[in-house]
């Protein structure tokens, strides 16, 4: 009897053992981050007193009284981002101009002074509102930079006025599901007047570990986003895409050895992350939906497009990161229509793509079920749409396959992987077979899985069977979802070229019956002049177009062009650089850079070009080098016009804001048309290194 008892009990433990999950591996998720990362989408939204002056970013000089969003309309802003199948906003509360979007105590430079409700409103509440009733999460965005602020750079500034705004915010307009702190800080603004440069430690300045603890008490439920974390990541550019091979864990090292903060991370490593890295701190990959973050109306028809927003959810939410999209509503509070349509498409493409998982009803086969407990780590969990239930190995199985049977043949183009991260972030290696005409074929491989991994076909396949075989991972896996879909067809836009002869091309990626355009603003249908060969057009102005092919219209697309630059010479480079060296900055090709020569500070880094003849010239455009390095950026300028070539006037002079983040071409208009021969761009400053880069220059 004692014997049996012992032997039931033996088996009793060791089942339980062997049932055991298996053991977490590296840095793991809080329950804060996990929430975060369900959230998958959200919008961040620019509407301040940017908007209002028509900048990327405020001086901090503004008179309150230009705020006047008459036609603000919280819900509707809301709604637009829910259509997108966006699950939450995050509110620019205060920019880096330092005017408050409610009514603060810490400052008068907020919406009470502004005629907006006659100083009665609080756009913060209206959110807040908005969300509530339409079930959406909502976050806010401090900047902690503050160009009004008469204490920037004390430490009174950080303990009297940020923390506390922090505190108003926390307390006011809950509960918030992050708190959105931006890298850039420190530079030159008005100060309460005193209109200068005023730098800080970014290490050291904010004592953020403080900041982090009031967070903490207020708002728990809070992932708080910075360059280098705590919670979530940015993900190191304003483009929208995450490392093709993307791990959530982070080592964050700053540039010059010191404590890593905001404004100060090696951003080189942001879009991947680190393997194996000592924290749970994934990316968020934050991209205005125009090309600027405030709203310009010089760029409406330059939203991207439903499709181009498609690409990009491929390439952050399908690498496991989250997508944060920028919404600008205009002056009057609204967004344009085009902004709200494209936001509908794109949710609704979303929506049908991912409707049926075509692997649901398969019959899965496992190389390896852990202690043979198909009940607890069988792959049925693949496809209950559970993202912690999992198919799991025995620890000394690594590199299992899992053929999946579709019983009938299925044709797909998405394939959706997932690992139960609350074990940790663990596969390094997988590839995805397909049967075809009795064989295995290799179709996508992928180092990375974690949270989520979407992997997006350039075509359809057909088959009955599919192959998923993991290829490396230190320790035995734990997938958690398993799916198979397939997008709605469409059309794809077409690419418009111009060449330095001024001959514009309109092609498209597969032959399409028919291409249409306008080069007078006017919107593109199958009734506009059909593209039937290159033609000529060495204005400046706009060329819109689209492609039909079965009675179906593809998205539009918008290109904007300068001044056609043939004949047009470089007069002189100031640095003592070849004209020829310099040329490289009136190619028309994006991707050569021009370098002066001039390293030294004080010495200028100008560009003088001869354009041939006089013409009337509205603006310029400065197009940052686009390689992806920040070196010779100019932040600062100046820009003069000639007739002779001898006697210069200045027709503008400024900053390009943000152009470190968001390295955009710039366009500035001049605020009355002149007519001229030459023009001269002065670099005042760059964001790093000496020299100034110039990808391309251009007049319109
Ligand atoms: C950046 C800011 O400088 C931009 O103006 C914008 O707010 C973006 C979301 O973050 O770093």
């Amino acid at each position: 009897m004692k014997k049996r008892l012992f032997a039931a009990m033996l088996f009793f433990c060791t089942s339980r053992l062997f049932a055991q999950a298996p053991s977490p591996y590296g840095a793991l998720p809080t329950p804060r981050q996990l929430t975060w990362q369900e959230t998958e989408m959200y919008c961040i939204i620019h509407l301040s007193m940017a908007t209002m002056t028509d900048k990327e970013w405020a001086y901090g000089d503004e008179n309150p009284a230009i705020f006047n969003p008459s036609n603000f309309d919280a819900m509707k802003i809301v709604a637009a981002a829910k259509a997108g199948g966006f699950k939450g906003i995050i509110v620019v509360a205060k920019h880096h101009d330092g005017f408050c979007l409610w009514p603060t105590k810490t400052t008068s430079h907020n919406i009470s002074a502004s005629p907006w409700k006659n100083g009665k409103g609080d756009l913060l509440k209206d959110y807040q509102e908005a969300c509530r009733k339409l079930g959406m999460k909502m976050g806010v965005y401090l900047s902690p930079w503050d160009r009004n602020s008469a204490l920037y750079g004390s430490p009174a500034y950080v303990s009297t006025i940020y923390r506390q705004q922090l505190k108003e915010l926390y307390t006011n307009y809950g509960p918030l599901f992050m708190s959105w702190h931006d890298g850039a800080n420190g530079g030159d603004g008005y100060y309460g007047g005193k209109r200068e440069v005023r730098k800080i430690d970014r290490s050291t300045y904010y004592g953020w570990d403080t900041t982090w603890a009031i967070t903490r008490k207020l708002q728990p439920g809070a992932a708080i986003f910075g360059d280098a974390g705590p919670d979530v990541r940015w993900v190191g550019n304003e483009e929208g895409y995450a490392g093709e091979t993307y791990w959530a864990t982070f080592t964050p090292q700053a540039a010059d050895g010191k404590v890593p903060s905001n404004g100060n991370v090696r951003y080189e490593e942001s879009p991947t992350g680190t393997r194996n890295g000592k924290y749970w701190i994934p990316a968020e990959c934050d991209v205005p939906s125009r090309p600027g973050w405030f709203y310009h109306q010089s760029q409406d028809g330059q939203t991207k497009s439903a499709y181009k927003l498609i690409d990009l959810y491929y390439k952050s939410v399908g690498r496991g990161a989250c997508l944060d999209l920028g919404l600008s509503p205009d002056k009057n509070g609204q967004l344009t229509q085009e902004d709200i349509d494209n936001l509908r498409k794109f949710g609704a493409i979303l929506k049908q793509t991912f409707a049926v998982n075509l692997a649901k009803g398969a019959t899965f086969q496992a190389s390896n079920i852990r202690s043979n407990e198909a009940n607890k780590f069988g792959p049925q969990f693949l496809t209950d749409d559970d993202r912690y239930s999992y198919w799991a190995t025995d620890n000394n199985v690594a590199t299992p396959s899992l053929v999946v049977d579709l019983h009938h043949p299925a044709t797909f183009n998405v394939i959706r992987l997932r690992e139960n991260i609350k074990l940790g972030q663990r596969i390094e290696g997988a590839a995805i077979d397909i049967y075809q005409n009795g064989s295995w074929k290799q179709i996508a491989a992928v180092n990375s899985i974690g949270a989520n991994r979407l992997i997006r076909l350039p075509q359809n396949v057909i088959t009955t069977k599919v192959r998923l075989r993991i290829t490396a991972s230190p320790v035995c896996i734990a997938i958690s979802d398993f799916g198979l879909f397939k997008e709605p067809e469409h059309l794809s836009a077409p690419v418009i070229s111009r060449n330095r002869d001024g001959l514009v091309d309109i092609t498209t990626e597969a032959p399409v019956s028919e291409i249409h355009f306008t080069t007078n603003e006017g919107e593109p249908d199958k009734n506009t002049t059909r593209f039937t060969a290159p033609f000529a057009f060495s204005g400046s102005g706009t060329i819109k177009a689209i492609a039909i092919e079965g009675g179906k219209q593809s998205e539009k697309t918008v290109k904007f062009f300068g001044l056609n630059k043939s004949g047009w010479t470089i007069k002189a480079d100031t640095a003592g650089n070849t004209a020829q060296a310099a040329m490289r900055a009136i190619d028309d090709d994006d991707h050569t850079i021009y370098i002066t020569k001039s390293s030294a500070i004080s010495q200028p880094k100008a560009i003088t070009v001869d354009m041939g003849k006089e013409l009337t010239i509205n603006g310029f455009s400065y197009l940052p080098r686009q390689d992806k390095k920040t070196e010779g950026i100019v932040d600062r300028y100046k820009y003069e016009l000639s007739l002779d070539g001898v006697q210069w006037f200045t027709v503008a002079a400024g900053e390009f804001s943000n152009i470190a983040a968001n390295p955009i071409e710039q366009n500035i208009k001049i605020k009355t048309p002149q007519k001229a021969r030459y023009f001269r761009f002065t670099a005042l400053h760059v964001i790093a290194g000496g020299p100034a880069t110039i990808a391309e220059i251009g007049v319109f």
